[in-house]
């Protein structure tokens, strides 16, 4: 059923196993900055030594290559590859090119992400994601380092889920920059989008690679059969699907928007629409969990959660058919969809190595459930092709710190030991017997 052009790969993101983050030259990122506020990062963690990837990514490469994936999601440091004065820092940006090398040695495609959340201090000096003028900053970036970079990636994707910058960075505050009012969440989303689109063109104009957005979804469903709470969770699939899949796919923000957020709009500038929906060559989904939600008694909703259903450490519930659900409304949606890549679905558990070994049986459960509704989804209709697995290694989960483990991979943090766990080894045996058309 999984043919051999269906990519099989692992994600990761700079911020959350590179470490070294003084290193080179490399500036702070708004990461950098959040760390140290009190409080902001569960246990006081920072990205300092993360999994230490920067020096020891040739063995990372090798586990990838030895579970016998086909391809490898990353993201690139912008505070490591450009100076403050937008110069470009050469070491940062060797230190890309090197892991590209490396990668093409062991016939593995690169997924190269340009934005996974950290973006340079010195910008958010001027404003951030709130400025305008950040997503120019981040077109010039995505020309330098596609100028750079031509010829060895095989996949650019411009933004890693904008809801998560725009809504937790600047809405909730749970994420840096640790802004908190729903106005400064609508803008930020909408230079993001702006930026994703003026990026595109850049990186269109110096390479023949795809190039693409990843967004997370979730699947909405409402806590009883009222017309309230339908409505409610309508109100919340455009919250955490269509806020960001109506501009890109259908160059417009979807309605229901004015309704959650009425004293928030866009600052849309005539021609913002067509660019942020210039043509993308695919589409990334990030898929997790589903949200059972009630109506607020006004123009919202309220998450309620399911009793007596399975969850992961995160406490986010195992819902596999939500994602065969949301690919084929996506279908239905919007005409023309492009391919699509599960580019992130996994979970995290307190996985801890016994005697060399990480038995980690819900994480296989998990990932052969939503392999089956990816596939199911694909008999209906739906053009994905590839998975991707979060992530290649354990590492630095945001405002969780290292507690919670996504990995295929165990990091222990005192030592950098990685121990394969049991689930990826599952995972080299089912790919060693797709290659053999077993
Ligand atoms: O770790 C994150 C990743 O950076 C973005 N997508 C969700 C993952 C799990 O929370």
């Amino acid at each position: 059923m999984w043919q051999p052009d269906f990519l099989f790969g692992a994600a990761t993101a700079s911020f959350q196993i590179e470490g070294s983050t003084a290193a080179d030259g490399r500036h702070p990122s708004i990461w950098d900055t959040f760390c140290k506020v009190p409080g902001a990062v569960a246990h006081g963690d920072h990205g300092d030594v993360a999994c230490d990837h920067y020096r020891r990514w040739e063995t990372d490469l090798q586990l990838l290559s030895d579970i016998g994936l086909d391809a490898y999601r990353f993201s690139v440091s912008w505070s490591r590859v450009l100076h403050d004065d937008g110069r470009r820092n050469e070491k940062g940006i060797d230190f890309y090119k090197q892991l590209l090398d490396g990668l093409e040695r062991r016939g593995l495609k690169s997924f190269l992400t340009l934005y996974h959340w950290d973006l340079p201090q010195h910008l958010q000096d001027r404003g951030g994601w709130l400025n305008r003028d950040t997503a120019y900053r981040f077109a010039e970036y995505a020309d330098i380092l596609s100028r750079e970079l031509a010829g060895r990636v095989s996949t650019w994707t411009t933004l890693n889920e904008p809801f998560c910058s725009a809504y937790l960075g600047h809405t909730t505050g749970r994420h840096a920059p640790g802004l908190k009012d729903v106005r400064y969440g609508v803008e930020a989303m909408h230079h993001l989008l702006l930026g994703h689109g003026l990026a595109t063109t850049a990186v269109r104009a110096n390479d023949e690679a795809p190039v693409g957005l990843v967004a997370n979804v979730t699947r909405m469903t409402p806590a009883s059969d009222s017309a309230r709470d339908r409505r409610a969770a309508e109100l919340a699939y455009a919250h955490g699907n269509t806020w960001v899949l109506d501009p890109l796919l259908l160059g417009r923000y979807p309605a229901e928007l004015a309704e959650l957020w009425p004293t928030a709009k866009a600052p849309v500038r005539d021609g913002d629409m067509a660019i942020i929906s210039t043509r993308t060559d695919y589409l990334g989904i990030n898929y997790y969990f589903r949200s059972n939600v009630r109506s607020d008694g006004s123009h919202g909703y309220v998450e309620e959660d399911l009793p007596g259903v399975e969850r992961t450490q995160m406490g986010w519930e195992v819902f596999p058919d939500g994602l065969r659900d949301l690919l084929i409304d996506f279908k239905n949606r919007y005409p023309g969809l492009p391919p699509i890549y599960i580019t992130e679905n996994g979970m995290a558990s307190d996985d801890q190595p016994v005697a060399g070994r990480v038995v980690d049986e819900q994480r296989l459960r998990y990932f052969n459930t939503h392999l089956a509704a990816v596939d199911e989804a694909m008999r209906a209709g739906v053009p994905v092709k590839g998975y991707f697995a979060w992530s290649l290694l354990d590492n630095f989960e945001w405002a969780y710190g290292y507690e919670k483990r996504f990995g295929l991979v165990h990091v222990n943090y005192d030592t950098q030991q990685r121990t394969v766990k049991d689930s990826a080894l599952a995972l080299k045996a089912f790919l060693e017997a797709r290659r053999r058309g077993a």
